[in-house]
C-alpha cells in the first residue's frame, strides 16, 4: 500500500474522508517529544488548521520562523463497518520530513514535503473506536535534501533555515490528509497513452493489481456517460473512433472505469478517473500537441498566499485559474515543486499545459547569494550522492502520481542547477539515463538554465529534450537606463542558439521585473509599474524575433513570500498580480499581447 498513489475515492469497494480541520500542534525545540511519549498524544498543545502552513499565524518571529522539529496530532474515528479493508492515511504533502504513529506505534517515515505518501496504518488500528495519529515533522534544510539549503544557528541558540532558494521555506502539514480504505484484493495502479491513428485514436492502457488471477475490465466512457470502448486483461488497447480530442483550452475528458472481477466474475474493486486524449511530441524546434504546434503563453507560479503559507487553497487555485484564463494563458510552470493534485485536475479540465517540477532547487551555491555567496561549484561538493537518492526518488512519485493527467507536458527535473563546471556532467548523465524510462508517455524532459548557465558556459546543453530559460537581463544586470544593452545581450546568446546546430524548441521560463503596485514613474524607473512593462515589452520583441523560442512564461504569476533580505521587500514582487491577485498595470499589457497570440503562434 504504500507505494501506491492512486487518488483517493469513495466507491461501493473504497472510502475516503478528509481529516481537515483543527489538530494538536507543538514544537520541539529541546528534542524531547519522543522521550516525554509525544508519540501518545501531544500536552498542552495549541490548534493549528491543516492543511497550512504554521508560519504565518504566528504573531512572533520566533515561532514564525522555527526551524527543527514539530509534532502533529489528531483523533479520529474508523467506523466498524471498515473492517476486513486496509486502512490507510494519506498525507498530500508533509514538509519536509515526517514520522508518523498511530495509536502509539511507529508506521513509517517519509521525506520530501512536496508529494503524496500512504501509511498502512492496518496494524495499529481499532475499528468501532477513536484512534489517534501522531506526527512528527522536521522542517530543516539540507545539502543533501531537496530543496537544497542550509540550517543555521544563531547565537541564542534558534536555528534558522538558510535556503538555496528563493521561496519562503512554509511549513506544515500543507496538504490534506485523507483516511482511507481499500479492498484487499485490489487495483494499485493504472497508465494510459494515447496514439493517433487516422481519424481513431488508440488508448494504450496497463493495470496494476495485487491479485494476479483477478480479471480486469476496463470501460472508457465520454462524457455524456456513454461507453466507446472496452477491454480486458492488464494490458490492453481500446479503440476510440472519432475520437473527441483534448485540446490546448478546449478539453475534452473521458472517464476511464477499471473494474476488478474475481474467479467467480464478483466484482472485487472499481477504480474511475478522468483521462484526456492527447499526444505530445518535439519536432525540430516545435512543440506538438495532437501533431498540431503549440506556442505555451502562461507563468511560472508558486503554492502561496496570505495566512496559509505553502497550504493547498480550492479557493486560491479557483481565482489563479481564473486569472491565467482571463489573461489568455495556456500553460504553466509547477515552479518549484510538484503541486497539490487538484491543481492538476483543474489544469485538465481546463486544458492548461503544465510543466511538472520536482524541487530539485537551490543545487548551485551561489543561490546562497542571497544569503551572503558560496561560490563553489554545487557539483563538487559530497552530498551529491546522497541528494541523487533522494532526488531520483522524488522524480519517480512525481511521475508515478502525475503521469495520467493530459495536462502534463513535461517534467522538469531542476530549476537552475549549476551546470557550468564540468562536475554537473556525470550526476546529469546518470539522471537523464535512470528517469528515462519511468514515463510510459514519454513525455520530454527538461530544466531551467539559470542566467549563468548560457549557451556558451553550460556543459549539460545536450541533455534537456526542450529548454527554458530563465533570464533577467533589465533586473539582475543591465538594469534601468541599460535595459538596451541587456536586450542586446540577450540576442547575442540567442543568436549563438540559432546558429548552432540544435533544433530544439526554448521556452522563456523566467524572466521579470519587481514591481511595487502603485509606483508610478514617468520616465519609468526600476520597482514601478512603468519599468514591469517595459521590461516585458523588450522580452516580448525579442521572443517575436526568433523562431525556435515557443513559448513565455514571465516570473511570476503572483508577488509571493521569500526569507528576508535586501533584495527583497517583504517578498519576490516579480508577480504579474498581487499577492492578494489583483492586477498590475502589466496584466492588462501581457493580457493584450496574450489574446492577440493564438495557440499556433509562429506556425
Ligand atoms: N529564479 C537569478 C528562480 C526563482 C526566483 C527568481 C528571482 C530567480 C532568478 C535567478 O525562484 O524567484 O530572483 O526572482
Amino acid at each position: 500500500m504504500e507505494k501506491e498513489l492512486l487518488y483517493p475515492l469513495t466507491n461501493k469497494f473504497r472510502f475516503d474522508q478528509k481529516l481537515d480541520g483543527l489538530w494538536d500542534f507543538k514544537f520541539d525545540e529541546g528534542k524531547i517529544g519522543q522521550q516525554e511519549k509525544w508519540t501518545l498524544g501531544l500536552p498542552e498543545a495549541m490548534q493549528m488548521p491543516v492543511p497550512a502552513s504554521f508560519n504565518d499565524f504566528f504573531t512572533d518571529k520566533d515561532s514564525r520562523e522555527y526551524t527543527g522539529d514539530f509534532w502533529y496530532a489528531k483523533r479520529f474515528f474508523v467506523p466498524e463497518s471498515l473492517k476486513g479493508q486496509m486502512l490507510g492515511l494519506r498525507f498530500g504533502a508533509a514538509t519536509h520530513r515526517v514520522v508518523v504513529y498511530v495509536n502509539g506505534q511507529e508506521i513509517r517515515q517519509h521525506e520530501g514535503g512536496f508529494l503524496p505518501f500512504t501509511a498502512d496504518i492496518s496494524v495499529a488500528v481499532k475499528f468501532g473506536a477513536e484512534n489517534l495519529v501522531v506526527l512528527k515533522l522536521n522542517n530543516e534544510l539540507h545539502r543533501d535534501a531537496l530543496p537544497a539549503g542550509d540550517t543555521g544557528v544563531l547565537k541564542n541558540g534558534k536555528k534558522i533555515a538558510k535556503p538555496f532558494f528563493d521561496f519562503y521555506n512554509y511549513s506544515g502539514l500543507n496538504r490534506s490528509v485523507h483516511l482511507i480504505a481499500l479492498p484487499q484484493r485490489r487495483i494499485t495502479d493504472y497508465t494510459v497513452t494515447t496514439a493517433l491513428t487516422g481519424t481513431a485514436a488508440e488508448v494504450n492502457y496497463t493495470v496494476t493489481t495485487n491479485q494476479p488471477t483477478a480479471t480486469i475490465v476496463v470501460a472508457l466512457r465520454d462524457e455524456r456517460g456513454v461507453e466507446v470502448a472496452t477491454a480486458q486483461g492488464e494490458h490492453g488497447q481500446m479503440k476510440v473512433a472519432q475520437p473527441q480530442l483534448w485540446q490546448v483550452r478546449d478539453a475534452y475528458l473521458y472517464t476511464i472505469d477499471i473494474q476488478l472481477m474475481d474467479d467467480s466474475s464478483q466484482m472485487i474493486d472499481e477504480y474511475q478517473d478522468q483521462i484526456g486524449l492527447r499526444t505530445i511530441k518535439i519536432k525540430g524546434h516545435q512543440i506538438l500537441i495532437n501533431d498540431q504546434p503549440v506556442y505555451l503563453k502562461g507563468f511560472g507560479r508558486h503554492e502561496d498566499s496570505i495566512y496559509a503559507g505553502r497550504a493547498f487553497d480550492l479557493n486560491v487555485e479557483k481565482r489563479d485559474f481564473e486569472l491565467m484564463k482571463w489573461m489568455g494563458a495556456n500553460s504553466f510552470r509547477t515552479s518549484h515543486y510538484p503541486y497539490d493534485e487538484e491543481v492538476y485536475r483543474f489544469a485538465d479540465r481546463e486544458g492548461f499545459l503544465i510543466i511538472d517540477e520536482v524541487p530539485a532547487v537551490g543545487f548551485k551555491m551561489a543561490a546562497a547569494s542571497f544569503l551572503g555567496g558560496l561560490d563553489q561549484s554545487f557539483f563538487d561538493g559530497n552530498w551529491t550522492q546522497a541528494l541523487y537518492k533522494k532526488h531520483l526518488d522524488q522524480i519517480t512519485d512525481m511521475i508515478h502520481r502525475d503521469k495520467n493527467h493530459p495536462s502534463v507536458l513535461a517534467w522538469s527535473l531542476l530549476n537552475e542547477p549549476d551546470t557550468s563546471s564540468q562536475s554537473a556532467v556525470p550526476y546529469f548523465e546518470k539522471l537523464f539515463k535512470d528517469t528515462k524510462s519511468l514515463d510510459p508517455d514519454q513525455r520530454p524532459r527538461t530544466f531551467t538554465l539559470n542566467e549563468d548557465d548560457t549557451f556558451d558556459t553550460s556543459y549539460c546543453k545536450e541533455f534537456p529534450d526542450f529548454y527554458l530559460l530563465n533570464r533577467y537581463p533589465g533586473w539582475y544586470h543591465k538594469w534601468g537606463y541599460e535595459i538596451s544593452d541587456g536586450e542586446a545581450n540577450l540576442r547575442e546568446e540567442l543568436n549563438k542558439w540559432q546558429a548552432s546546430a540544435i533544433d530544439k524548441p526554448i521556452v522563456f521560463s523566467e524572466y521579470g521585473a519587481d514591481t511595487q503596485p502603485g509606483l508610478h514613474k514617468l520616465p519609468s524607473v526600476m520597482w514601478s509599474e512603468e519599468y514591469q512593462i517595459e521590461l516585458l515589452q523588450m522580452f516580448n520583441r525579442v521572443f517575436d524575433s526568433y523562431d525556435f523560442i515557443r513559448g513565455e512564461q514571465p516570473w511570476n504569476l503572483a508577488d509571493f513570500q521569500t526569507v528576508e533580505g535586501n533584495m527583497r521587500v517583504n517578498g519576490n514582487k516579480k508577480g504579474i498580480f498581487t499577492r492578494d491577485r489583483q492586477p498590475k498595470e502589466a496584466a492588462f499589457y501581457l493580457r493584450k499581447r496574450w489574446l492577440a497570440i493564438h495557440n499556433d503562434f509562429k506556425n
